[in-house]
C-alpha cells in the first residue's frame, strides 16, 4: 500500500511537474507572441518612413519643373525669331541675265534672277542690265500692261535701275520689249 501511495505520490508530482512544464511552456509561447505583437508596430514606423521616401520623389518632380524653366528659356528664343522679322531686306539686288532677251528665261524664271525678291516697306531694289540687249523694268503684266507703279524705260546693257517701295504690297513687273519676261517685288 505505501509502495503504492508512494508511486501515486511519485506520479502526482510528475503530473504537477508536467502541467507546470506545460503551463510554463504556454506562458512561453504567450510571451513570445506579446513581442511579435510589438513588432509589427515598427513596420508602421517603417510605412511613414516610406512616406518620406515618396517625399524624396517629390523633389525629382521639382527637378522636372527645372526643366520646364529650361523650357522657357527656350520661350526666350522665340522672341529672338521674331526679332529675325525685322531681319527683312530693306534691300534688294536683281540681275537681268545674259540670254534673256531670248524666250526660254521664263521657262524657269531665270529672266530677272532672283524672280521674286522680298524687301521691308521703304526698301530699295536695283536692277541690273548683265546681258548685252536692251530691258525695261516695268510695274504691270504683259497681258495688262503697266500700271504706273514704276518704269524704268530703256535700261542699256551694263546700266542699273533703282526703285524705292514706300508701300507694302506685291508687286508683278515685266520687260516692254520682252513681255516674257516677268518679275515679282514683295513689300511686307
Ligand atoms: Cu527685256
Amino acid at each position: 500500500m505505501t509502495s503504492a501511495d508512494k508511486f501515486g505520490i511519485a506520479i502526482s508530482i510528475g503530473f504537477t511537474v508536467a502541467l507546470i512544464a506545460v503551463a510554463m511552456s504556454f506562458s512561453a509561447t504567450s510571451m513570445t507572441p506579446a513581442p511579435v505583437v510589438t513588432t509589427p508596430p515598427p513596420p508602421p514606423m517603417e510605412t511613414p518612413t516610406m512616406e518620406e521616401e515618396p517625399a524624396m520623389e517629390e523633389e525629382p518632380m521639382v527637378e522636372e519643373e527645372t526643366p520646364t524653366m529650361e523650357e522657357e528659356p527656350a520661350m526666350e528664343e522665340e522672341p529672338m525669331v521674331e526679332e529675325e522679322e525685322p531681319e527683312v531686306a530693306m534691300s534688294a539686288e536683281v540681275s537681268i541675265p545674259s540670254g534673256s532677251s531670248v524666250p526660254g528665261c521664263e521657262e524657269t524664271d531665270e529672266c530677272y534672277v532672283p524672280n521674286t525678291v522680298t524687301i521691308g516697306v521703304g526698301g530699295t531694289v536695283t536692277w541690273t542690265n548683265d546681258d548685252t540687249a536692251a530691258h525695261t523694268v516695268t510695274s504691270g503684266t504683259p497681258s495688262d500692261g503697266p500700271d504706273g507703279a514704276f518704269d524704268s524705260s530703256i535700261v542699256m546693257a551694263g546700266k542699273t535701275f533703282e526703285h524705292t517701295f514706300d508701300d507694302a504690297g506685291e508687286y508683278d513687273y515685266f520687260c516692254i520689249v520682252h513681255p516674257w519676261m516677268t518679275g515679282t517685288v514683295i513689300v511686307e
